[in-house]
C-alpha cells in the first residue's frame, strides 16, 4: 500500500506559470490603505457630511470610488459549468510521443509543463451544491511553450448530442424550467426528460448520467476525458486520430444517491473543501494522461463512426497508453482572480494537434471565445493573467476594453516596411501552426452522416459492463428522475427508450413508475428530423456491439489498494480508552487518511486515564456522509455514553446504510449492538469476511488496523444494500 508523502503545497518548486503570475499578486501585510489611484485614507469608517448628521457628500471621491468600485464586483457566470473550483499543478511526460506528435511538451522530456485545472457541475448555478447528479467538467490548461492547450474535457466520455446545432436546447431543457426557476442543479424535471425522450441519440450519455459517475465522491478521485476524437499529427505531417483520458491514481469512486443528497444539505462545497484540503496537506492528487491512437487508414474499422461524441472507443479494441501525469500541487491565491477567470477554450491547440470534423467539436471552437466576449468583458482576456501565455505574444491585434500591452512602433498591420516587416511569420519548422491538410471534396449540405444512427449499442455495452449494484444503482436513479417528471407521457416514452437499451432495466423502472413496457416497443421517431425530412430516414440503426462487457466502464474494477486522504471518524465521549484511539490513528495516518475525533461537545474529552483528547468535531457539526469510515474506540465509560447517545448511533446508522468500512474495539461491540445492523453484524471477524462485509470487531489492536485499512480502500460494500430495502 502506498504510503503518503508529505509535500507541503507551500513547499512545491515554483513552476513558470506561477512565476509569471508573482509580479500580478498583492500583498496588504504591514501596509497603508490606498485609494485605486494610490491615495492613503485616513478614514474608512465614516463617510464625508455636511455636519455630523448631516447629508453625505457627492465630493466623497473615498466612498463613491468604493462603493463603485463594489457595485460592479460580479461578472455573468459561466451558461454552463458555473460551479467549480481550480488548482494549479504540473504535467510531467513519461517517454516521448514524436512517433504520432510534434507537440513540444509531448517530446521533451526535460519539460515540466504548468498546468491549471477547474472541475465543474454543469447545470447548476456559481453558488449551487456540489454534489447535484451531474456531468463534471475536467478542463486543464496547459501552459506550453509553444503556447496554450486547452483540454477542457468531461468526467464522462460521451456527450448527449451529436451535432453543436443543438446544444442551446439542451441547455434550456436542463437549466431550471424558464417560470418558476426550478429545480437548481438537477436534471429531476420535466423539460430536461422531455428533451431527452425525444433525442434518441441521448441514450448512451444517459446512462452515464444515471449511473453513479454522477455523483463522485471526489474531484480527485474522477476520470477525466476529451471525449471527441482529435488528430495528432508528427513532424513528417502524418496523422492519427486520438482520444484523450484522464485516469485518477486514486481510482474513481462515487457515493450513495441518499448521502448525495445529504451532503447536499451538510456541505454544499463538498468537493471544493476536499480538492483545496488535500492540496493543502500535501496530499496532491495526480491523474496520467492516457490517449488511444487509431492510425488515420483504420479511420472506418469500427462499427461506430470516430467523428461521434456519442461514442467511446472501448479499451479493449484500443488500449489506453499512458504517457505522462498531472500533479495538482497549489491551489489558488484568489478565487475570482484565478478560478472565476479562467478562459478556456476547446480551440486553444498547438502545433503537433489539431482538430477533427466531429460536429459537436466544430460547433465548440466558436462558442468558447464568444462567451468569454460576453462573460469577461471583451477580447482581451487572454491577458488577465490566469489566461496569459508563458511565452510572449506578438501579433497586431491591438486595443478594445480593458487592455494591458503596450504596443509599441507604428506598425500594426502586415505586410509592413515601417515596421521591418516583423512579427513575422513562422514556418512549420520554426514552430508555426499549420492545419492539418485534410482533403474535402463534398457538397455543403445540412445533414447527419447514417453511420451517426446507431444509439443504442454503446448505452447497452455500458449497461451491461455495470456490476450488480451498479446496475441496481442505475435502476434507481432512472426511477427517481423520471419520478421527478410530473407528465406521464414523457414518463412513457423513456420507458420506450428504456427498453430498445435492455428490457430488464426497462421492466424495473416501469415498475417503480407504474407503468408498462410496451410489448412491441415503437420505434422512437427521431424528432431531430429537418422540416423536409422523411420520417423513416431518421430511425435509429439497431446494431448489436461487437463487445459484450467492456471491464473500463465498471467502477467496480477501480484502484481499490490505498487510503490516502480518505476521512475516518473516530466517535468518543469521556473515559475514551487513549490507547485505542491512537494506535488506529497511527496506522491510518501512516497510510495517508485523515482522522477526526468526533465527541457529544467540542473542546476535549478526557480519557480513562486523565489525558485530554483534542476533539475536532461535535455530533452537531460532524455528519457521517462527510467521512469515509467510522471507528469506536473503547473505553467504558465512553462506550456507555455513546451507545446512549442518539447522535452517535444515527452516525453509525447512516455509515451502515451507506456502505461504509466500520471498525470498533471489541469493548465498544455494545455500541454497534445499539444500532438498526445490530442483527446484521457479521456472524464472525475473520479477516475474509471482515473484507466481505466492511464491518471489524477486535480486541487484537494490530489486526483490527490492518483490516480496517484493507476495507477502508475498497471504499464501499454494496453487497450490503441487498435487498435492497436499507432503513436510515
Ligand atoms: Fe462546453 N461550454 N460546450 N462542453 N464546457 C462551456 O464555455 C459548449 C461540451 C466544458 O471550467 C462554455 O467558458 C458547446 C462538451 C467544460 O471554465 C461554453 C458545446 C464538453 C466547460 C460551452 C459544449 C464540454 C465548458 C460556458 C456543444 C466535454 C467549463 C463557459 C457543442 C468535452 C470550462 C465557458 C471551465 C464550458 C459551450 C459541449 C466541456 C458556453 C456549444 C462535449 C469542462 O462556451
Amino acid at each position: 500500500m502506498a504510503k503518503q508523502k508529505i509535500k507541503q503545497s507551500k513547499d512545491q518548486p515554483v513552476n513558470k506559470k506561477i512565476e509569471e503570475l508573482e509580479p500580478d499578486k498583492e500583498q496588504s501585510t504591514g501596509q497603508f490603505l490606498t485609494t485605486n489611484q494610490g491615495v492613503k485614507v485616513n478614514d474608512d469608517q465614516n463617510s464625508l457630511k455636511g455636519g455630523e448628521r448631516g447629508a453625505t457628500l457627492l465630493e466623497d471621491f473615498i466612498l463613491r470610488e468604493k462603493i463603485t468600485h463594489f457595485d460592479h464586483e460580479r461578472i455573468p457566470e459561466r451558461i454552463v459549468h458555473a460551479r467549480g473550483s481550480g488548482a494549479h499543478g504540473v504535467f510531467k511526460l513519461y517517454e516521448p510521443l514524436d512517433k504520432y506528435t510534434k507537440a513540444h511538451f509531448l517530446n521533451d522530456m526535460t519539460a515540466e509543463t504548468p498546468v491549471f485545472v477547474r472541475f465543474s457541475t454543469v447545470a447548476g448555478s456559481r453558488g449551487s451544491t456540489d454534489l447535484a447528479r451531474d456531468v463534471r467538467g475536467f478542463a486543464v490548461k496547459f501552459y506550453t511553450q509553444e503556447g496554450i492547450f486547452d483540454l477542457v474535457g468531461n468526467n464522462m466520455p460521451v456527450f448527449f448530442i451529436q451535432d453543436a446545432i443543438k446544444f442551446p436546447d439542451l441547455v434550456h431543457a436542463v437549466k431550471p424550467e424558464p417560470d418558476n426557476e426550478i429545480p437548481q442543479a438537477a436534471s429531476a424535471h420535466d423539460t430536461f426528460w422531455d428533451f431527452i425522450s425525444l433525442m434518441p441519440e441521448s441514450a448512451h450519455m444517459i446512462m452515464w448520467l444515471m449511473s453513479d459517475r454522477a455523483i463522485p465522491r471526489s474531484y480527485r478521485m474522477m476520470e477525466g476525458f476529451g471525449v471527441h476524437t482529435f488528430r495528432f499529427i508528427n513532424e513528417k505531417g502524418e496523422a492519427s486520430f486520438v482520444k484523450f483520458h484522464w485516469k485518477p491514481l486514486l481510482g474513481v469512486h462515487s457515493v450513495a444517491w441518499d448521502e448525495a443528497q445529504n451532503i447536499s444539505g451538510k456541505d454544499p462545497d463538498f468537493h471544493r473543501r476536499d480538492l483545496w484540503e488535500a492540496i493543502e496537506s500535501g496530499a496532491f492528487p495526480e491523474w496520467e494522461l492516457g490517449v488511444q491512437i487509431v492510425p488515420e487508414a483504420d479511420e472506418f474499422k469500427f462499427d461506430f463512426d470516430l467523428l461521434d461524441a456519442t461514442k467511446i472507443i472501448p479499451e479493449e479494441l484500443v488500449p489506453v497508453k499512458r504517457i505522462g501525469k498531472m500533479t495538482l500541487n497549489r491551489n489558488p491565491d484568489n478565487f475570482f482572480a484565478e478560478t472565476e477567470q479562467a478562459a478556456f477554450h476547446v480551440g486553444h491547440i498547438v502545433p503537433g494537434i489539431d482538430f477533427t470534423n466531429d460536429p459537436l467539436l466544430q460547433g465548440r471552437l466558436f462558442s468558447y471565445t464568444d462567451t468569454q466576449l460576453i462573460r469577461l468583458g471583451g477580447p482581451n482576456f487572454h491577458e488577465i493573467p490566469i489566461n496569459r501565455s508563458i511565452v510572449p505574444v506578438h501579433n497586431n491585434q491591438r486595443d478594445g476594453y480593458m487592455r494591458q500591452q503596450i504596443n509599441k512602433g507604428k506598425s500594426s498591420y502586415n505586410p509592413n516596411s515601417l515596421g521591418n516587416g516583423d512579427p513575422i511569420q513562422a514556418k512549420a519548422s520554426e514552430g508555426g501552426f499549420a492545419s492539418y491538410q485534410e482533403r474535402i471534396d463534398a457538397k455543403k449540405v445540412r445533414a447527419r452522416s447514417k453511420s451517426f444512427f446507431d444509439h443504442f449499442s454503446q448505452a447497452r455495452l455500458f449497461f451491461n459492463s455495470q456490476s450488480d449494484p451498479e446496475k441496481n444503482h442505475l435502476i434507481d436513479a432512472f426511477s427517481f428522475e423520471l419520478g421527478k417528471v410530473k407528465t406521464v407521457a414523457v414518463r412513457q416514452r423513456m420507458i420506450g427508450i428504456l427498453s430498445l437499451i435492455d428490457k430488464g432495466l426497462a421492466s424495473e423502472v416501469a415498475y417503480a413508475l407504474g407503468l408498462k413496457v410496451p410489448q412491441k416497443p415503437e420505434q422512437p421517431i427521431n424528432h431531430s428530423i429537418p422540416a423536409d425530412g422523411n420520417a423513416a430516414d431518421y430511425q435509429p440503426t439497431q446494431v448489436e456491439s461487437s463487445l459484450a462487457r467492456s471491464e473500463a466502464l465498471s467502477m467496480k474494477n477501480t484502484v481499490k489498494d490505498r487510503i490516502i486522504s480518505r476521512k475516518i471518524a473516530f466517535l468518543v465521549a469521556d473515559g475514551v480508552n487513549a490507547q485505542s484511539i491512537n494506535n488506529m490513528k497511527t496506522a491510518l495516518v501512516s497510510e495517508g487518511a485523515v482522522v477526526h475525533i468526533i465527541a457529544p461537545r467540542l473542546n476535549a474529552v478526557v480519557s480513562m486515564d486523565g489525558e485530554e483528547v483534542p476533539v475536532d468535531e461535535s455530533f452537531l457539526t460532524a455528519a457521517s456522509v462527510l467521512y469515509d469510515a467510522v471507528y469506536v474506540p473503547g473505553g467504558t465509560n465512553s462506550v456507555a455514553t455513546l451507545e446512549a447517545e442518539a447522535n452517535a448511533v444515527h452516525f453509525l446508522n447512516e455509515a451502515f446504510k451507506h456502505c461504509k468500512a466500520i471498525a470498533a474495539d471489541e469493548q465498544a461491540i455494545q455500541v454497534l449492538e445499539a444500532t438498526y445492523f445490530a442483527n446484521k453484524l457479521p456472524a464472525d471477524f475473520s479477516e475474509e469476511t471482515i473484507l466481505a462485509e466492511g464491518v471489524a470487531v477486535s480486541s487484537d489492536q494490530k489486526k483490527l488496523a490492518r483490516l480496517f485499512i484493507k476495507a477502508i480502500a475498497l471504499h464501499r460494500f454494496w453487497e450490503r444494500e441487498k435487498p435492497r430495502q436499507v432503513p436510515a
